[in-house]
């Protein structure tokens, strides 16, 4: 058994606990917004609400394992954050180094594969380094996929992949013909990661900001008020709940 609770989902269609169980998304996204909200409401600086949200991603990711979701994907750093204050992004970039240490044994024993998506390109020596150390420490993994969202952005995702495809035109490796809905994605960074099925955002604001463009496209979406630090298992299974009731309804005629 490589997930907690995978029994549940083995259970026959009668039963009723596979009713709960049934419609699992199998990639959850998560905007981890309202850390700084959070501490400067508690009178604290917004770093504390960064490291307090650190502290949050365990538990969110063992909460998904444990309902049998394939892959979570946490918007930890966007192309748009080099704006903030210096010393605020390098607070930041020193996250995964503090994180490494301090949860990987809880994940590894989790069964938990940690991946990345986004440009490597102006990220610091030392927190690729602890990145992929997280990588290659769970690559043999086969429970859920926590992949951290790190400087990036949708649209640059888009005109990467673009660019490798125009790229494999001009060579004669590929023809404008292949170029589809079907195999576009392989050019995006979530290549080989099940669609995303459902999004959450917390801290109450109602937008995108360049998260996942493409794959968002048929997304179930969940905005709460809640902020990251608050955000507990509960408010996850309550969002995993409501995606479970509107996947019945659509199926409906
Ligand atoms: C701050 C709340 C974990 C949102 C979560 C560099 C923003 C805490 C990581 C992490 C961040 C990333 C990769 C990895 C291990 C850990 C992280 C950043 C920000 C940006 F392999 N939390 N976290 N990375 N925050």
């Amino acid at each position: 058994m490589d997930r907690l609770f995978g029994w549940m989902r083995a259970k026959k269609p009668d039963n009723a606990e596979r009713e709960v169980w049934a419609n699992v998304p199998k990639h959850v996204a998560i905007i981890m917004d309202g850390n700084g909200r959070w501490a400067r409401r508690q009178g604290m600086p917004r770093i504390a609400g960064h490291r307090a949200g650190m502290k949050n991603v365990k538990k969110i990711a063992i909460a998904a394992n444990a309902i049998g979701v394939e892959a979570l994907t946490l918007y930890a750093f966007s192309t748009e954050n080099w704006n903030r204050p210096p010393e605020e992004v390098d607070f930041l970039m020193q996250l995964p180094q503090e994180f490494f240490p301090l949860e990987i044994g809880e994940l590894k024993a989790n069964n938990v594969r940690i991946m990345m998506m986004g440009s490597r390109v102006g990220l610091p020596e030392h927190t690729l380094r602890a990145v992929d150390s997280a990588i290659e420490e769970t690559k043999h993994n086969t429970g859920l996929i926590l992949n951290f969202a790190l400087n990036y952005g949708g649209r640059r995702e888009l005109v990467l992949g673009i660019r490798q495809l125009a790229e494999e035109v001009r060579s004669g490796e590929r023809s404008i013909e292949e170029i589809t809905e079907e195999t576009f994605p392989q050019y995006l960074q979530s290549n080989g990661l099940p669609d995303v099925d459902l999004m959450i955002r917390t801290s109450g604001e109602i937008r995108i900001s360049n998260f996942m463009l493409w794959q968002l496209a048929y997304t179930e979406l969940w905005f709460t008020d809640v902020f990251w630090p608050e955000f507990t298992e509960e408010h996850f299974y309550e969002a995993i709940r409501s995606y479970q009731g509107r996947a019945r309804r659509y199926g409906k005629v």
